[in-house]
Protein backbone atom coordinates (compact mmCIF):
# COMPACT_ATOMS: atom_id res chain seq x y z
CA UNK A 1 0.00 0.00 0.00
CA UNK A 2 1.45 3.55 -0.90
CA UNK A 3 2.50 4.89 2.47
CA UNK A 4 0.75 7.93 3.80
CA UNK A 5 1.34 11.79 2.50
CA UNK A 6 4.10 13.80 4.75
CA UNK A 7 4.31 17.01 4.17
CA UNK A 8 7.07 19.43 4.08
CA UNK A 9 6.86 19.61 7.59
CA UNK A 10 9.14 16.59 7.66
CA UNK A 11 11.38 17.91 5.96
CA UNK A 12 11.62 21.34 7.43
CA UNK A 13 11.51 20.16 10.91
CA UNK A 14 14.11 17.34 10.04
CA UNK A 15 16.08 18.20 13.42
CA UNK A 16 13.19 18.18 15.67
CA UNK A 17 12.31 14.32 18.04
CA UNK A 18 10.22 11.77 16.64
CA UNK A 19 7.62 12.94 19.32
CA UNK A 20 7.13 15.77 17.66
CA UNK A 21 7.78 15.22 13.99
CA UNK A 22 5.09 13.31 14.28
CA UNK A 23 2.60 16.04 14.63
CA UNK A 24 3.47 17.65 11.65
CA UNK A 25 2.55 14.69 9.30
CA UNK A 26 -0.71 14.84 8.05
CA UNK A 27 -3.09 13.06 6.32
CA UNK A 28 -3.14 15.20 2.71
CA UNK A 29 -6.63 14.53 0.55
CA UNK A 30 -6.18 14.64 -3.31
CA UNK A 31 -7.77 18.31 -3.51
CA UNK A 32 -5.91 19.35 -0.83
CA UNK A 33 -2.57 21.06 0.34
CA UNK A 34 0.20 21.55 3.07
CA UNK A 35 2.87 22.89 3.72
CA UNK A 36 5.12 24.23 6.91
CA UNK A 37 7.00 27.20 8.39
CA UNK A 38 10.00 27.04 11.12
CA UNK A 39 10.76 30.47 12.60
CA UNK A 40 14.04 30.61 15.83
CA UNK A 41 13.26 33.15 18.01
CA UNK A 42 15.81 34.63 20.59
CA UNK A 43 13.52 34.31 23.63
CA UNK A 44 13.02 30.77 25.89
CA UNK A 45 10.27 28.34 25.04
CA UNK A 46 8.45 29.32 28.49
CA UNK A 47 7.92 32.98 27.05
CA UNK A 48 7.21 31.58 23.94
CA UNK A 49 4.34 29.03 25.12
CA UNK A 50 2.91 31.32 27.23
CA UNK A 51 1.66 33.31 24.24
CA UNK A 52 0.85 29.99 21.90
CA UNK A 53 -1.27 28.45 24.69
CA UNK A 54 -3.71 30.67 24.57
CA UNK A 55 -6.49 29.80 22.46
CA UNK A 56 -8.77 32.41 23.72
CA UNK A 57 -5.97 35.23 22.45
CA UNK A 58 -4.43 34.49 18.83
CA UNK A 59 -5.26 38.02 17.92
CA UNK A 60 -2.90 38.88 20.75
CA UNK A 61 0.13 38.08 17.96
CA UNK A 62 -2.03 37.12 14.71
CA UNK A 63 -1.84 40.78 13.18
CA UNK A 64 -4.73 39.59 10.84
CA UNK A 65 -7.43 39.01 13.50
CA UNK A 66 -8.90 42.05 15.90
CA UNK A 67 -10.35 39.87 18.41
CA UNK A 68 -11.67 36.58 19.39
CA UNK A 69 -14.37 35.01 21.38
CA UNK A 70 -14.76 31.89 22.53
CA UNK A 71 -18.23 30.15 22.21
CA UNK A 72 -17.76 27.14 23.66
CA UNK A 73 -15.23 25.18 26.21
CA UNK A 74 -13.22 26.04 28.64
CA UNK A 75 -9.70 26.09 27.18
CA UNK A 76 -9.22 22.35 26.56
CA UNK A 77 -9.60 20.52 23.62
CA UNK A 78 -13.25 21.04 21.98
CA UNK A 79 -13.15 25.02 23.08
CA UNK A 80 -14.39 26.50 20.15
CA UNK A 81 -13.52 29.90 18.84
CA UNK A 82 -14.98 32.28 16.72
CA UNK A 83 -12.34 34.99 15.63
CA UNK A 84 -12.57 38.46 13.46
CA UNK A 85 -10.51 39.06 10.49
CA UNK A 86 -8.89 42.48 9.98
CA UNK A 87 -10.78 44.52 7.01
CA UNK A 88 -9.12 44.25 3.65
CA UNK A 89 -8.90 40.54 3.84
CA UNK A 90 -11.39 37.69 1.87
CA UNK A 91 -12.72 37.28 5.06
CA UNK A 92 -14.98 38.40 8.32
CA UNK A 93 -15.18 35.77 10.73
CA UNK A 94 -13.83 32.34 11.39
CA UNK A 95 -14.92 29.23 13.89
CA UNK A 96 -11.93 26.92 15.10
CA UNK A 97 -12.11 24.62 17.17
CA UNK A 98 -9.13 23.42 19.37
CA UNK A 99 -7.68 19.80 18.54
CA UNK A 100 -4.24 19.21 20.77
CA UNK A 101 -2.98 21.32 23.50
CA UNK A 102 -0.04 19.61 25.26
CA UNK A 103 1.69 21.54 27.78
CA UNK A 104 4.34 18.96 28.56
CA UNK A 105 5.45 18.36 24.42
CA UNK A 106 4.98 22.25 23.71
CA UNK A 107 2.04 21.38 21.23
CA UNK A 108 -1.09 23.09 19.76
CA UNK A 109 -3.42 22.57 17.03
CA UNK A 110 -6.77 24.02 15.82
CA UNK A 111 -8.99 23.38 13.07
CA UNK A 112 -11.53 25.57 11.03
CA UNK A 113 -14.93 24.33 11.38
CA UNK A 114 -17.05 27.44 9.62
CA UNK A 115 -16.71 31.23 9.02
CA UNK A 116 -17.05 33.24 5.53
CA UNK A 117 -13.44 32.74 4.30
CA UNK A 118 -12.34 30.42 1.34
CA UNK A 119 -10.47 28.43 3.84
CA UNK A 120 -12.02 25.13 4.14
CA UNK A 121 -10.94 22.25 6.55
CA UNK A 122 -8.12 24.31 7.02
CA UNK A 123 -6.29 22.21 10.34
CA UNK A 124 -2.66 23.36 11.67
CA UNK A 125 -0.10 22.22 14.41
CA UNK A 126 2.52 24.24 15.94
CA UNK A 127 5.33 23.04 18.10
CA UNK A 128 8.01 24.56 19.81
CA UNK A 129 11.31 23.01 20.70
CA UNK A 130 14.56 24.49 23.00
CA UNK A 131 17.48 25.29 20.91
CA UNK A 132 20.85 25.72 22.01
CA UNK A 133 21.59 29.22 23.26
CA UNK A 134 18.47 29.42 25.03
CA UNK A 135 15.91 30.26 22.25
CA UNK A 136 13.06 28.35 20.89
CA UNK A 137 12.21 26.75 17.28
CA UNK A 138 9.15 26.82 16.10
CA UNK A 139 7.31 24.84 13.64
CA UNK A 140 3.63 25.44 12.42
CA UNK A 141 2.16 22.71 9.53
CA UNK A 142 -1.25 23.17 7.85
CA UNK A 143 -3.13 21.34 5.57
CA UNK A 144 -6.18 23.47 3.59
CA UNK A 145 -8.71 22.23 1.05
CA UNK A 146 -7.43 24.34 -2.07
CA UNK A 147 -10.18 26.63 -3.12
CA UNK A 148 -12.36 26.14 -6.62
CA UNK A 149 -11.05 28.42 -8.62
CA UNK A 150 -7.29 28.02 -7.34
CA UNK A 151 -3.65 25.98 -7.71
CA UNK A 152 -2.08 24.10 -4.91
CA UNK A 153 0.54 26.72 -5.30
CA UNK A 154 -1.65 29.90 -4.70
CA UNK A 155 -3.11 28.47 -1.64
CA UNK A 156 -0.05 27.60 -0.46
CA UNK A 157 1.65 31.02 -0.95
CA UNK A 158 -1.47 32.51 0.10
CA UNK A 159 -1.72 30.36 3.50
CA UNK A 160 2.51 30.31 3.72
CA UNK A 161 2.59 34.39 3.95
CA UNK A 162 0.27 34.48 6.59
CA UNK A 163 1.72 31.98 8.82
CA UNK A 164 4.96 33.10 8.35
CA UNK A 165 3.53 37.07 9.15
CA UNK A 166 2.24 35.26 12.27
CA UNK A 167 5.55 33.73 13.52
CA UNK A 168 7.42 36.27 13.03
CA UNK A 169 4.92 38.36 15.14
CA UNK A 170 5.06 35.76 17.82
CA UNK A 171 9.15 36.29 17.54
CA UNK A 172 8.53 39.58 18.53
CA UNK A 173 5.97 39.85 21.41
CA UNK A 174 8.02 37.04 22.98
CA UNK A 175 11.45 38.64 23.02
CA UNK A 176 9.31 41.91 24.58
CA UNK A 177 7.66 39.75 27.22
CA UNK A 178 11.30 38.85 28.37
CA UNK A 179 12.85 41.68 28.55
O1 LIG B 1 -4.85 31.74 11.94
C1 LIG B 1 -3.94 31.01 11.57
O2 LIG B 1 -3.21 30.45 12.40
C2 LIG B 1 -3.63 30.79 10.15
C3 LIG B 1 -4.33 31.19 9.05
C4 LIG B 1 -3.82 30.81 7.71
C5 LIG B 1 -5.56 31.96 9.15
C6 LIG B 1 -6.25 32.41 8.13
C7 LIG B 1 -7.54 33.20 8.23
O3 LIG B 1 -7.84 33.48 9.60
C8 LIG B 1 -7.45 34.55 7.51
C9 LIG B 1 -6.22 35.35 7.97
C10 LIG B 1 -8.69 35.36 7.79
C11 LIG B 1 -7.37 34.34 6.03
C12 LIG B 1 -8.62 32.36 7.68
C13 LIG B 1 -9.18 31.27 8.52
C14 LIG B 1 -9.05 32.57 6.37
C15 LIG B 1 -8.48 33.54 5.51
O4 LIG B 1 -8.88 33.72 4.38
Amino acid sequence: APSPPVCPAAAAGASLPAELLRHHTHAVAPEQCCSAAVQAIDAPLEAVWSVVRRFDRPHEYKKFLKSCHVILGDGRVGTLREVAVVSGLPAGTSTERLEILDDESHVIGFSVVGGDHRLRNYRSVTTLAASGGGGTVVVESYVVDVPPGNTEEETRAFVDTIVKCNLQSLAQISRKNNT
